[in-house]
């Protein structure tokens, strides 16, 4: 066996069935050892953003790691904001960057440079470049054991292509799967104390304390004790819909956020981090834990969430409490000129048992989780790390992780454009994904961030760096012409019409959404009014406010 091949044996023995690809010839030994080994899917992406957010998406779903396959650093680079999406989520990848041969480097040839060094903001916890073909398969192990250890991470395998076609490869046997532990028992019993106190706690979960068994324990605490749940801002992965607790996110803006931690004398983080404002606001905390409130937590994200919250669900006495579930409800049929509510709303009308959402709708989407709070269970995916362009690979590898699920995917026109060319991998492999995109020719949500911090002096130059409208983007257009069946949509019946249909026809569908933009006109011009009053309003009056705007 030459190294790729004992290499791509190691990988499928640890169960690691598909790798999301862009090569180059540094990977050809790579590409040609594929052959070799059946059990592994290979899937070609046009961008590596694609390859990488596809590799997060299928991770997410199939809550094991896919590989990559990346040429060089300049290969890793174009892959690299898909991947800090994936470290924030703590999503496991086995990111497989080729390299030059060993002996190659020193001619610091045309696409030589420091990959290690690009792939360390991404894969903090494991970047290795192999240094020989009968060391390859331990190095691959040892990426394995990183990538999917707890919290699961990207782990950067850097491979020399004369380390991949030299012979004497020696597959590894896969490592042991990660065995994590609950909560000790001095954090359980300080929580319940603090909980038992009465004051006011609010119960922060995050990462897998979002999947359902820890959600039900979740809300068997919630229910016995009167502490309040909340889900972090934006999850990995959260299952919700009927029949399931259901669980308020942190909303994104700060200062509606502050409304919903305002009073907290104890926040209990359940595998996840104590809350931040997105970004730094003149004269506005960083920090959302209010003053006056200690942040316990229960488990990190390398515990055990849903053994820790049995533990201490048992310590409370509550191990029996039947929790409230959301009840099975849908909104009606959305009709007249199209919006983003009503699009929000058509997929709440329409959404399929057992679905995979995906929201990367930004401002369009401001209505989607109370329109889907009630439809059939489902799972929702969201922009963990920030960096836009993760939906549509996302459902790339979601629906290759879940074959038999739909994938509706919600995505902003401007958000679209970064990794547009996921479509043609939804086409190639013919994924039933359901790609929405809200064509409001705007990057919206920025012209709220430049009413926001109040730069009030923008004129056509800067204004004209956040819209869209000059050549208006044709998404049906560029969809088709990558072999996606795609509709145009201006009104609600249209809409609806075109979503039952991609439904209905399983393959890749793409839906535009011809919508004006939710925060315009005057609802933009006083938002930053009234996230500004806020703090200074009765908290029943905020929190009615902070509902009307986020709900
Ligand atoms: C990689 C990356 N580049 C740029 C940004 C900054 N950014 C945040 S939102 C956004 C525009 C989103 O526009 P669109 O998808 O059309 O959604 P809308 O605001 O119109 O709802 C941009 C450019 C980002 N978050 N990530
Ligand atoms: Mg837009």
């Amino acid at each position: 066996m030459n190294g790729a091949q004992a290499l791509l044996k190691t990988l499928a023995d640890a169960g690691i069935e598909v790798c999301f690809t862009n090569p180059g010839t540094s990977e050809m030994h790579f590409v040609a050892a594929l052959d070799s080994e059946p059990r592994m899917r290979a899937v070609l992406a046009l961008f590596e953003g694609v390859a990488t957010g596809a590799a997060d998406g299928y991770a997410r779903m199939a809550d094991k790691p896919a590989a990559t396959l990346l040429h060089l650093g300049c290969g890793l680079g174009n892959g690299l904001a898909n991947l800090h999406n994936a470290r924030k989520g703590k999503v496991p990848v086995v990111n497989i960057v080729g390299d030059h041969a060993t002996y190659h480097t020193q001619y610091d040839a045309q696409l030589q440079s420091d990959i290690e060094t690009v792939a360390r903001n991404v894969s903090p916890g494991f970047v290795r470049t192999a240094q020989s073909t009968a060391a390859l398969c331990q190095d691959a192990a040892d990426a394995i054991a990183a990538a999917r250890g707890l919290p699961g991470q990207v782990a950067t395998l850097v491979l020399p292509a004369d380390v991949s076609w030299g012979e004497g490869g020696q597959p590894c046997p896969p490592p042991a799967p990660p065995a994590p532990t609950a909560a000790s028992d001095e954090a359980v019993q300080a929580i319940a104390q603090a909980i038992r106190s009465g004051e006011k706690t609010i119960v922060l979960l995050g990462g897998h304390a979002l999947r359902e068994g820890a959600l039900r324990s979740a809300a068997r605490i919630a229910a016995h004790s009167g502490v309040q749940l909340l889900a972090e801002v934006f999850p990995t992965r959260m299952e919700r819909g009927a029949g399931l607790p259901a669980v308020e996110r942190v909303a994104y803006l700060a200062e509606l956020a502050g409304v919903q931690l305002a009073g907290a004398r104890h926040l209990v983080l359940v595998d996840a981090k104590s809350p931040v404002s997105f970004f730094a606001y003149p004269g506005k905390a960083s920090d959302l834990v209010p003053a006056g409130c200690t942040v316990h937590t229960l488990c990190s994200p390398a515990q055990d969430a849903a053994a820790s919250l049995d533990k201490l669900a048992a310590a409370l006495g509550a191990s029996a409490t039947q929790p409230p579930l959301a009840p099975a409800q849908r909104p009606g049929r959305p009709r007249g000129p199209l919006t983003a509510p009503k699009v929000c709303k058509a997929v709440g009308h329409l959404l399929p048992e057992n679905a995979i959402l995906i929201d990367e709708a930004i401002t369009s989407g401001l209505m989607l989780g109370v329109m889907t709070a009630g439809c059939p269970r489902h799972d929702l995916i969201t922009l963990t790390g920030g960096a836009i362009g993760q939906g549509l690979p996302n459902a790339v590898g979601a629906a290759i992780a879940c074959p038999d699920r739909p994938v509706i995917a919600l995505i902003g026109d401007g958000t679209a454009m970064y990794t547009l060319q996921a479509l043609w991998s939804m086409a190639r492999e013919n994924l039933h994904v359901v790609s929405v995109i809200f064509n409001n020719a705007s990057y919206s949500v920025l012209n709220v961030e430049l009413e926001r911090v109040g730069a009030e002096q923008a004129g056509p130059k800067a204004k004209s760096q956040l819209d869209l409208k000059g050549p208006v983007l044709n998404f049906a257009q560029l969809a088709q012409g990558m072999g996606v069946h795609a509709v145009r949509a201006s009104t609600a019946e249209d809409f609806c019409q075109a979503l039952e249909y991609a439904l209905a026809h399983p393959g890749p569908h793409l839906i535009e959404a011809l919508v004006p933009e939710s925060l315009a006109g005057p609802k933009r011009k006083v938002l930053p009014w009234l996230l500004r009053a806020l703090p200074s309003l009765p908290p029943q009056v905020a929190r009615a406010l902070k509902r009307k705007i986020a709900p």
